[in-house]
């Protein structure tokens, strides 16, 4: 079935149905009621070449807090159960990605213990629906689902719509280089033998 996953998760909040192939080709098909969190997923789809299919019904009457948290947990479950066993990957991936005066650097370890290391400074409330304070909590979200290291970093930016792209750039770039097969790696890149 090769590395993919398909996850349906309910609550009262939130209705989620997700697939992801991690050797895709960067084809996307996103649906989650909020236009600019959509504009991000595609991305991240295109730049990983990652395939994802999302569709949300969230609660977006009452903000967008549900809605892009339990994405990120759907995503990142969806990315250690489409990782399996981890063996023969390169398991660390790093990114510092430059989009106009925007520079985010990314630096990812699938070591399969939980860590954010978060520091983005945005200076607007929200870009279209999105509330930009939601990114830190997208990001969270994913690490702990994932149960990867995930360092997220801006080293310069001043337009928010591009820090946050910038973000989900260097992100797609660092776990398209850390989920990598690298033919000399036998077993999984650890010497506990296990990640
Ligand atoms: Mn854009």
């Amino acid at each position: 079935m090769g590395r993919s996953a398909e996850i349906s998760r309910v609550t009262r909040e939130t209705d989620i149905r997700l697939t992801l192939d991690i050797d895709g080709s960067g084809k996307a098909d996103i649906h989650t009621g909020i236009g600019f969190f959509d504009h991000m997923l595609n991305s991240f789809a295109r730049h990983g070449f990652f395939d994802l299919t999302l569709s949300v019904k969230g609660d977006l009457e009452v903000d967008t807090h549900h809605t892009v948290e339990d994405t990120g947990i759907v995503l990142g479950t969806a990315i250690k159960q489409a990782l399996g066993d981890k063996k023969s990957i390169r398991r660390y991936g790093s990114m510092i990605l430059p989009m106009d005066e925007t520079l985010v650097l990314c630096a990812i370890d699938l070591s399969g213990r939980p860590y954010l290391g978060y520091d983005v400074l945005l200076t607007s409330e929200r870009v279209g629906e999105f509330e930009t304070e939601m990114l830190k909590e997208f990001f969270y979200a994913v690490s702990y689902a994932t149960e990867m290291n995930l360092h997220i970093r801006k080293m310069a930016g001043e337009n928010n719509h591009h820090v946050i792209e910038g973000a989900f750039k260097a992100f797609a770039k660092a776990l398209d280089e850390a989920t990598s097969p690298d033919p000399r790696i036998t077993g999984v890149l650890s010497t506990k033998g296990t990640l």
